[in-house]
């Protein structure tokens, strides 16, 4: 198999990072790729105040999800150098590899600058001998002038090195230097991955300072963002858009149907243990049915985490608290938030365009045929049906007939 390693600082992981990662997989047709942050890095001083390893790994976990996604190559982080104690040496590292993956061809993926000083670097000798070496840069000029005479250099001082260039037209000129000033001045976010920027604002990483019960809402969608699994980002992102759609139709307040519809899932990701968690944590009352469903769970530490985290109103806790079963007697932004997640852009199942006709015809027939549709599932999936998923289908027939 074909192991790619990338290292860095990570301080903070941004797009070129992700964009280099991802290129890199697919040209050299890796079977796997490492994130690996630099634990204590050889060749410069961490900047001062630099976040933790914890957080580094934690922004490169985002960013390994995110580069997976994209490629189609399992990308993983790794936190061998952040466990090892003193300097991070590649040399240590590909050592380690090596011994892990015996039968694995190794490669290491690294930028322009680290390439052209490769002689400089801690035991070049030992990491030739363990891996062949790929090096991106952001031209033509960069890897047909500079990259050809380092290739020749390394090739004659180290015979049998590999060596393999490539270009990325699309590398997003930036530095986390640059990063580090610009993100207490409030930019920066258009250089990160959306999780990663959300990640460090709701962790007030590099000087951001913001309070999370105050956020607009273009600070509020990349930390909400941050809190999913890289595939549910699509799915959030297509909830707000479809809950923008319906509020407006219907007279819902449009602003609270975002910030209902970019926390709706917000817990999703957490198994059995953490929900109970939070529930014990922010006195979330369960019956028997909530209990064996952990699907069941999310909507309610999702309304918690709203509420207690963010300072969402009570109209908008609703709407997350009553997203998956509905209820009787649903208020306008309670239907539009459980009926855009049921039929945003990206869902596609059977039935889906006749249900989305009927939403946009009228809201409460939409949702009369959308919980029909979801009991009818549950039913055929022999999942017990919660009792607030059939009052709000009993009260919602009650209420189209009287129309
Ligand atoms: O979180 P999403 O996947 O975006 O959507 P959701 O919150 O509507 O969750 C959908 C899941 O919840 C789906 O697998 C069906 C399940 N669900 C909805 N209502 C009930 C239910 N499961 C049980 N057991 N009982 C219900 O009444
Ligand atoms: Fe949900
Ligand atoms: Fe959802």
């Amino acid at each position: 198999m074909k192991l790619g390693m990338y290292g860095g600082t990570f301080n903070p992981p941004h797009l070129g990072h992700l964009c280099a990662a991802v290129a890199a997989a697919r040209y050299l047709e890796l079977d796997e790729l490492l994130l690996i942050p630099a634990g204590i890095p050889p060749h410069k001083q961490l900047s001062d105040g630099a976040p933790d390893g914890v957080h580094r790994a934690a922004m490169c976990a985002y960013t390994a999800e995110q580069a997976s996604l994209e490629s189609g190559i399992p990308v993983r982080l790794s936190r061998m150098e952040l466990e090892r104690t003193g300097k991070s040496y590649t040399s240590d590292t590909l050592l380690a590899l090596r011994e892990q993956y015996p039968d694995a061809e190794l490669w290491l993926l690294m930028g322009t600058d680290m390439f052209l000083t490769f002689q400089n670097w801690h035991e070049p000798e030992t990491i030739l001998s363990c891996a062949g070496l790929c090096a991106f840069g952001r031209s033509e000029k960069d890897t047909e002038e500079l990259f050809d005479v380092q290739r020749r250099c390394l090739s004659e001082r180290f015979p049998g090195a590999r060596i393999a260039t490539m270009v990325l037209p699309n590398l997003v000129e930036i530095s986390s230097t640059q990063l580090r000033e610009a993100l207490p001045e409030g930019g920066g976010g258009k250089y990160l991955a959306p999780q990663v920027y959300g990640y460090i604002l709701r962790e007030r990483l590099y000087g951001t300072k913001l309070d999370l019960k105050r956020l607009t809402l273009d600070e509020l969608r990349p930390v909400a963002l941050s809190y999913l699994k890289a595939k549910r980002v699509r799915h959030v992102l297509g909830v707000e858009e479809e809950a923008v759609r319906l509020a407006e139709r219907y007279g819902a307040d449009v602003e609270k149907a975002r910030v209902a519809a970019l926390l709706h899932d917000c817990t999703k990701k957490l198994e059995m243990d953490d929900q109970l968690a939070l529930c014990e944590r922010y006195n979330v009352e369960l019956d028997e049915t909530e209990r064996g469903e952990i699907k069941l769970l999310h909507a309610k530490t999702g309304a918690a985490i709203a509420r207690e985290v963010f300072g969402a109103d009570e109209e908008i806790c609703g709407a997350i608290c009553w997203h998956t079963t509905g209820r009787a007697n649903m208020t306008t932004l309670e239907k539009v938030i459980y009926l855009a997640d049921y039929i945003e852009p990206n869902r596609d199942f059977d039935g889906v365009e006749a249900l989305r006709a009927a939403v946009y015809e009228n809201l409460d027939r939409g949702l009369a045929l959308g919980l029909r549709m979801s009991i009818e599932e549950l039913e055929e999936r022999g999942r017990p049906i919660h009792r607030n998923t059939r009052e709000a289908y009993e009260y919602i027939l009650t209420r189209i007939k009287g129309d």
